[in-house]
């Protein structure tokens, strides 16, 4: 690659890593004042008693440790806080309006309109009031004095604010995808998240790793990474080299991708056996560096385009991985065959960890 083409791939990897997401906010108005007398028996002109109105609701954004991804806010961008209530007779103070409090993991920078920092919420828990609710008004109560004994006025109360801002989150991956090139790592990740990487029927075609969210159950979810594909002498940098390795080197669990289709003329079990010797050849470096080797992370093993073999031929497949002890799944990423199981093994292996 050109000397001018390797800053591009840098800008697009860093932003491939980073979810991104605009919501729009406003915080509770507050209740107005009230105007009221007092009525008691045998004073026929009490004095005023009006309450201040309540203040409005804040909006607050609050770390919390499960989330590890913004997707909870793909499907609602505008949040408002709730108004304060009216003060009332009897120097009644309206009720606060609640507060809303907007989730996010730790590690999400928060940031206005314009890109300026608001404020990084690293820790946990940690939060941050962004907007303050308006102020109640105050009550004709307040306004009594020596010249106007009943004042027939109160005040409205304060308008919240209203802001536009971003929430910006650097991924971590949490699965790593292996596999020769063109078995379709990219396709299966296009197919169970939200990522669009490039899919072609021609070997590397993923040039720098993507990062997709892949929902589970609930708020859950869990980020893989798709990086491009190995083939044997990587590590000495034959192909695209193994360098791309460093993103998933801190996951704890690799999904191994094998071709199966006849179109490839391989065998897959020579295909998986290459892949982890590529891994190998790693490990010294990344025993030194993390105190850990990448051969020794979990693997779940998947058989890809399951729909393009015959099924004699895919029972052999199957045999000869079993027999070696490998427990393998059968998918296939273009059809969507196996992949929602493949998710729940992943969710499952996951949860374990923790
Ligand atoms: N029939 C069939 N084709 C598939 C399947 N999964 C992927 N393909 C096709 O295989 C080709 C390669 O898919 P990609 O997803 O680009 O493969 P990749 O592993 O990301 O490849 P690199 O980025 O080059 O490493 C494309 O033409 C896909 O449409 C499958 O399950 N069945
Ligand atoms: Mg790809």
């Amino acid at each position: 690659l050109g000397p001018i083409i390797w800053p591009l791939f840098f800008v697009t990897s860093i932003m491939d890593f980073i979810d991104h997401i605009r919501l729009t906010v406003e915080s509770g108005k507050g209740g107005p004042g009230s105007v009221s007398f007092r009525r008691e028996k045998y004073i026929p002109r009490g004095g005023p008693d009006g309450g201040d109105g309540g203040k409005g609701g804040d909006i607050i954004i609050e770390t919390a440790k499960n989330l590890n991804s913004l997707l909870h806010y793909q499907n609602k961008r505008q949040f408002k806080a709730k108004n304060g209530q009216g003060g009332g007779p009897q120097n009644m103070t309206g009720a606060s309006g609640e507060d809303t409090v907007l989730k996010v993991p730790p590690g999400t920078l928060v940031k206005d309109e314009d890109d300026n920092v608001i404020a990084d919420l690293k820790g946990h828990p940690e939060r941050i009031v962004l907007l303050r609710g308006g102020k109640g008004g105050k009550g004709n109560w307040y306004f009594r004095n020596s010249v106007n004994q009943a004042p027939q006025y109160a005040q409205p109360g304060l308008e919240g604010e209203a802001k536009e801002i971003q929430l910006e989150l650097k991924l971590l991956a949490d699965v790593g995808l292996l596999g020769f090139p063109n078995v379709g790592k990219s396709t299966l990740i296009s197919r169970v998240s939200a990522a669009k990487p490039k899919i072609a029927n021609y070997p590397f075609t993923t040039l720098v790793p993507n990062l997709g969210v892949v929902k589970l159950w609930g708020n859950d979810s869990f980020v893989i990474a798709d990086i491009p594909g190995l083939i044997p002498d990587a590590h000495k940098g034959v192909g695209l080299g193994i360098q791309f390795l460093r993103h998933i080197e801190r996951t704890s669990l690799f999904v191994h991708m094998v071709d199966v289709s006849p179109e490839t003329a391989r065998s897959p079990m020579d295909d998986y056996k290459k892949i982890n010797n590529e891994l190998a050849m790693y490990d010294q470096e990344a025993l030194n560096r993390l105190g850990s080797k990448l051969t020794e992370r979990k693997q779940i093993i998947v058989l890809n385009k399951c729909d393009t073999q015959a099924p004699e031929k895919l029972e052999e497949i199957v045999f000869e991985f079993e027999t070696q002890g490998v427990k393998v799944l059968q998918m296939s990423a273009a059809t969507g065959q196996g992949t929602q199981d493949l998710i729940n093994i992943i969710g499952e292996e996951l949860s374990n960890e923790q």
